[in-house]
């Protein structure tokens, strides 16, 4: 009968192999670690098979954990394969005591799966990037293979584990050997880190030592009345630290600016043209504030901020290239962006090209792109989605068509053409809030409708009338716009909902709709309780 005691000495005849396959592990990722470290850092295993999961998780999933993890949802991943890895690990390290053939075979066969991640990676530079998951694999075997059946021959204290004492390390011995294993492999992982910290230094000095040219179209001065003084209110420019940020790159791109290069090509290009950055810098540049948003922003959602950007008007490149919008006989519809890490982002030609405000954007807020928001060079197109249009880490323009091609996203099912909708969003008071009666309470937010402009703002208390609220001075139809509205509270639960009208006279749908495809719609409202 399994008694308390069994229980215990199978736990410690099995502790040690559970070690040795997590010391397994951990000697796998440090060298692979270590080699992505001197050849490429993207190419090491976690960011590769994180880089597969993310391509390859469903829509709803990845919906699912934008909206539970937030920006942290990379790090959670991260976290889970490496959970799932010390999981088969222990497994291994338990097999290898009685097998330490298929023990260390097991871990070569996830080496394997390592490479072939590797390789299947859009940005994947050839056969190298198998190389950090091949040698991890090896030098994790060959740790299993070694310690495996050390470790199986220490003897328990049950004595159970007598029968093959011979030649056995003491525990002592296992323990050294466990011990030595550990502080090589971490030797070796932090060597790697240190060197994939260098693989950026190029990039940062490039970034330190860019001096951005100043507009020759400066941005319309941001009217004094467009900021309104409510405490709790959105501010009106979104510093850089706090721009939400998206994408699914688990190793933000370091792109050196001196060696960067944007190539423009495809069909109905008459004369293809590769530019540097100085190139791009040379030409005249805008200055715009403009407002972005992801399609993956829930109604009321925090993925929206609005920046000043300084950048080169795509429109003048493309015709420098000789493209022509599909309204006057061009024969490509759709511009896709490729980015540095195989990312794909295809917005119509026609809008890159109908007189907007769209650029190769170098600069936000005063400074060169940060790294997470795309340095050196991104897309930008106003009134569109940032998953249709706001490549960062840009190197590519293809002219083709939505016939043709289907970039990253569109082959998740979300839609080919994503045009901004009209939103309003309550920033004070916060869901729940306990705000006093003793004063009217103020209610503020912004609306946004990107290229239409917001009108008017309503809010509704309760099922009561809707009553205009105050609006801030509209910058430009392309930046969000800030309303507050005077309550005169009285105590109880009230619920209070928001709608914007834009500049085509179209009031916001009530209707409410998922994110995906093309953007979540429906009214804000907050519940709140006047005491
Ligand atoms: N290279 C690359 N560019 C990208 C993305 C990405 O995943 N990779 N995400 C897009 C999406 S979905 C959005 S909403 C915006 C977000 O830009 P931000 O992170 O600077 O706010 O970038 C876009 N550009
Ligand atoms: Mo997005």
């Amino acid at each position: 009968m399994p008694d308390v005691n069994s229980f215990r000495s199978i736990l410690l005849r099995i502790a040690p192999g559970a070690l040795a396959g997590l010391l397994a592990a951990f000697t796998a990722l440090a060298a692979a670690e270590l080699v992505a470290g001197l050849a490429r850092p993207a190419a090491g295993p976690v960011t590769v098979v994180g880089g597969v999961v993310i391509d390859r998780t469903p829509a709803a999933v990845k919906d699912f954990a934008i909206r539970t993890f937030g920006e942290n949802d990379k790090a959670v991943l991260q976290l889970g394969i490496l959970a799932i890895l010390a999981l088969i690990a222990v497994g291994l390290g338990v097999l290898g005591l009685s097998h330490r053939r298929s023990g260390a075979a097991g871990v070569l066969l996830f080496g394997a799966v390592g490479a072939a991640a590797a390789l299947s990676r859009p940005d994947s530079t050839g056969i190298g990037d198998a190389l950090p998951s091949i040698v991890g694999a090896v030098a994790g075997a060959l740790s299993l293979y070694v310690l495996a059946p050390k470790a199986g021959r220490v003897p328990a204290r049950s004595g159970a584990g007598g029968q093959g004492d011979t030649g056995a390390w003491s525990r002592r011995g296992f323990l050294a050997a466990a011990g030595a294993t550990a502080v090589a492999a971490a030797s070796a992982g932090a060597l790697g880190r240190f060197l994939t910290g260098r693989h950026g230094r190029g990039a940062v000095v490039s970034r330190d030592n860019l001096v951005l040219p100043k507009p020759s179209s400066a941005a319309p001065a941001v009217p004094a009345c467009a900021r309104l003084k409510v405490p709790g209110i959105t501010s009106f420019t979104t510093p850089n630290r706090d721009f939400y940020r998206v994408d699914t790159a688990l190793i933000v791109p370091q792109v050196d600016a001196d060696t960067w290069r944007l190539r423009i090509h495809g069909k109905g290009v008459a004369r293809p043209r590769t530019y540097t950055l100085d190139q791009l810098l040379a030409r005249p540049l805008i200055e715009r504030d403009i407002t972005l948003t992801c399609v993956s922003n829930e109604v009321g959602g925090p993925y929206i901020g609005n920046a000043r950007w300084l950048g080169a008007p795509l429109a003048d490149l493309l015709r420098e290239a000789g493209v022509r919008p599909p309204s006057k006989g061009g024969a490509a519809d759709q511009l896709v962006a490729r980015s540095v890490d195989g990312m794909t982002l295809g917005a119509p030609v026609e809008d890159a090209m109908d007189g907007r405000d769209a650029m190769l954007a170098v600069g936000m807020n005063g400074e060169p792109l940060p790294f997470d928001h795309g340095f050196p060079v991104r897309m930008l197109v106003p009134g569109l989605y940032g998953y249709v249009s706001a490549c960062k880490w840009i190197e590519e323009i293809e002219l083709t068509t939505f016939d043709a091609y289907d970039p990253y996203w569109v082959k998740r099912k979300w839609a080919r053409r994503a045009p901004i909708k009209t939103q309003a969003r309550i920033d004070t008071p916060k869901p729940f809030a306990r705000p006093s009666a003793a004063d009217a309470v103020t209610v503020a937010g912004v609306a946004w409708a990107q290229r239409r402009g917001i009108t008017r703002v309503e809010v509704r208390i309760d099922d009561g009338p809707w009553q205009d609220a105050d609006l801030a001075t509209q910058n430009t139809v392309d930046t969000w716009r800030q309303w507050s509205y005077r309550w005169q509270a009285i105590p109880g639960g009230h619920t209070i909902t928001v709608r914007a009208t834009d500049g085509t006279g179209s009031v916001q749908t009530e209707e409410r709709t998922r994110t995906i495809p093309d953007g979540a719609s429906g009214w804000h409202s907050v519940f709140v309780t006047v005491p």
